[in-house]
Order: C-alpha cells, then structure tokens, then sequence
C-alpha cells in the first residue's frame, strides 16, 4: 500500500523542465569529474524532519497532514519506516538516518526502550534488504527527554551520565546491525548556562571518557562505522561545548580523540556559530577531518536553528567546492537535515522539498567541479600568495628566515607594496560559472 500515491517515480527531465515532480540537475548517472553524480552527492534523508516533525513551533502546534497520525505509537513507528522507504525510492535517495527515538516511541524504562527499538531495527533491515537502500548515520538523542535536563555526558549527574552511556552502548549495536556507514555525536545539551554552578573541567573531562568508551566498544563489536562529531554553537545549551569546527577540533586533540573521529558539518550550526558553511568545510578539510555534511540552511533574518532545505547556490557551490578539494566526502554524504516549513503541510511538500535541494546541490556541483577544473579559485590564491614562492617568503616557508635575517631585509626594503585583492572581480567570476552550469 502506498503512503504517498500521488506522488509518481521523480526523474531527471532537465533545464527548462516544468514539471514540478522532476530534477532539473540532479541525474544521478551523469558524469563530473570522473564521478557520477550519485557517487559525489550520497544523498540522505532526515528521518526526523521528514517523518516525526509536525510543524510546531513555540507559538503553535503541528500543522502537518500525515497519513499515519492517528495510529498509536507502535502502529505510528512501523507506518513512517514505510514512509521512509518509499520516499527514498520515488526520490531515488540511497541514504537515510536516524536518532534512536525517531524510529521506535520511548519505553517507561530503559529496557522498554530498547526492546521497541530492536522491534523497528528488524523492520528496518528488512526493507534495507528488499531496496537497497543504506544507513548513512544513526545516532542517539541524549537532548530530548527531561532526564538530560543538565546534560547527558557532561551532566552533574552520574545516573545520567551511565543512561547515556547504556544508550550510545545499544547505538551502536544497532549501527553494526545495520551497517551505518558513521555513528554521529551531536552533543546537544553538552554545554552549560551558568559557570556559577559548572564544574566545566569536570564536564569535558567525562566527555572524553564518555567518547572513549564508545570507540573502545565499537572495536569490541566490530563496528567500523567512521565516527562523527557534529559542532554547533547554540540551541539548546547557552555554551555549546563543540562550539564549532576549529573548538571541536581543540576537543579531539586535548583528549587523544583526533584519530578516531571526523567533524559533520551542517550549513545553519555553521551560521548560527558566526562562520560561512565554507569556512566550516574549510577548516574541517585543512584539518584531515571532513568527514559528513548536515545539508540545510539558515535564515539571515532570523538569528536561530531554521533547518530548511538548501536552495542557495552560492552556499551550494562553495560547499561543493570544499568536498571535492578533499577528495569527497569518503563514508560521509550529504544528509539533509532540513524540514519543510510550517506552512508546507502536505506530504508532496516533502517532495518537492528534496527536488529542490537535491537539484541545489547538483547545481552547486557543476559549478564547483568547473572552478577545479578551471583552477579559477587555484590561480588567484597562488598569484595572490606568489611572494612566498621565492626570495625570503620562500625563506620564510622553507624556516630558514629568522628574526634577524628578517630585519636585515626588512631595513633595506623600501617601500613595501601591496596589491588589491580583487575581491568583486573574483565574485562576478564566480557568479557567471553558477550561471553557466
Ligand atoms: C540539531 C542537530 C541534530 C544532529 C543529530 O540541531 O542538527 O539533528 O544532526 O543529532
Ligand atoms: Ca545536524
Ligand atoms: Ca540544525
């Protein structure tokens, strides 16, 4: 039986196409660099945003019309895995991921829990068997319940802390079930309000303790998932602890977790924390850790979380950018941690919603694969650095220059010259290749 009968089989119909149930520029067979299209994007679907999410807001209540919101919360689980299947086949999208709660309701205890998740990890195995389709990330909600109200791994209590521990411990079970290709960490109410009563060396010390327990279990099981630590800088916690990718970072290092772990980067954590999504992706791939994307975006006008489907293309370019200067994105994809707005309440809203940031990022591909192939960004940041190729920059590089020898070339060199850094003649180039593609 289908959840969605009137939404037909989505294909490739190209530019100019008015058909509002088919890619423009997604098609997944298409060659760029040597690559399909569907080997670079590795699309995933949120299992939050698209099934659970209802549309409500601070003011009001959900607003979305879905067939299975009047079953009870069993009947409901088993109702979305088919939803879930079903819109990853009509859309073509090979990946999905999920939080440990939005596949199977909460138990009254932790055993409960447990035992409604393994119900629904059956279910799902099962309909990964007939389709095909794979599990890019699951993770565990350590944010939602009222038991995390001071943290899960950074949380003053102990109790707490062993919860979390006993439900990344089943995370990850049910990772190596399905053969998630990464386990994510999203430290959601890792952070604290007040340093009047934090003990912040305590809470990131049993942070680290907490993440080495999962990669030491992990290996026990034999569970090669890559595992991920997403940043974000607020919402809910005042000071999120993985603030953003360079503070994560800092985190890997201090506690011997580098090694083990990649960053996701999602678009709006990127914004909310001050930073460019490129910028994010930047320091991520400097850094040997980009490893998954969270792809959405913000709202310029509104300072919080909005999650909504990606259709910038400048946003989508210089993302595409980053992954293919890293050589892809490896066992990551691109997973669309985006909802539909409230006021998109129908089930072909989720839709139309995946063509649209499917096409985006098809979009931004073409484009970023063109500046590569083209190294327009390349040459400009090699002429704009030149000085640093011969005479003392290339002393500097090289670390032969010292401040002495500096000084001596700095008293004879008058005057100094800089050149203009061309900036709105860089972005007009940028702008006529997204146009071009
Ligand atoms: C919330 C986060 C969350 C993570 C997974 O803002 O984006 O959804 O991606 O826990
Ligand atoms: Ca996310
Ligand atoms: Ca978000």
């Amino acid at each position: 039986m289908s959840l969605f009968p009137n939404v037909p089989k989505i294909q490739y119909e190209g530019r100019g196409s008015k058909n509002p149930f088919a890619f423009k520029h997604y098609n997944p067979q298409e060659v760029v660099l040597g690559k399909t299209m569907e080997e670079h994007l590795r699309f995933a679907v949120a299992y939050w945003h698209t099934f659970v999410a209802s549309g409500t807001d601070p003011f009001g209540v959900g607003t979305a019309v879905r067939s299975w919101d009047s079953l009870s919360p069993m009947d409901k689980a088993k109702a979305r895995v088919e939803a879930n299947f079903e819109l990853m086949e009509k859309l073509n999208i090979p990946f999905y991921c999920f939080h440990d709660v939005d596949v199977a309701p909460e138990g009254a205890t932790l055993a409960e829990s447990f035992k409604n998740l393994d119900t629904i990890v059956a279910l799902l195995k099962d309909n990964m068997k007939s389709t095909g389709k794979k599990l890019l990330w699951n993770t565990a909600n350590l944010f939602t319940n009222p038991r995390y109200v001071h943290g899960a791994g950074t949380t003053n209590n102990a109790d707490v802390f062993a919860y979390s521990a006993a439900t990344i411990k089943k995370g990850l079970e049910v990772g190596k079930e399905l053969g998630a290709a990464n386990y994510v960490f999203w430290g959601g109410r890792e952070g604290y309000e007040s340093l009047l009563n934090t003990d912040m060396k305590l809470e990131l010390d049993n942070l680290g303790r907490l993440l080495h327990m999962a990669v030491d279990y992990a290996k026990e099981i034999g569970f090669d998932a890559q595992f991920l630590i997403e940043p974000k800088p607020k919402e809910p916690t005042k000071h999120q602890y993985d603030f953003d990718a360079a503070t994560t970072l800092a985190f890997l290092q201090n506690y011997g977790l580098k090694e083990h772990f990649k960053l996701n980067i999602e678009a709006n954590h990127a914004t909310l924390a001050g930073h460019t999504f490129e910028h994010e992706l930047h320091v991520a791939r400097i850094n040997g850790v980009l490893g998954s994307i969270d792809a959405n975006q913000g709202d310029v006008l509104l300072g919080w979380d909005t999650d909504e489907f990606p259709t910038d293309l400048y946003t989508t370019t210089l993302a595409m950018y980053e992954i293919l200067k890293n050589g892809g994105l490896g066992r990551g994809g691109v997973n669309f941690d985006a909802k539909v707005r409230r006021s998109s309440f129908d089930d072909e809203d989720l839709f139309f919603a995946h063509i649209a940031g499917m096409d985006s990022y098809a979009r931004g591909l073409k484009a970023a694969a063109k500046l590569v192939e083209e190294r327009v960004l390349d040459e400009i940041v090699e002429r704009r650095y030149r000085s640093f190729q011969e005479g003392i920059g290339a002393d500097i590089v090289s670390g032969k220059a010292t401040l002495a020898s500096l000084e001596a070339y700095a008293l004879q060199n008058n005057p100094i010259r800089n050149e203009s850094g061309r900036l709105e003649q860089i972005r007009a180039t940028v702008n006529e290749i997204i146009f071009s593609v």
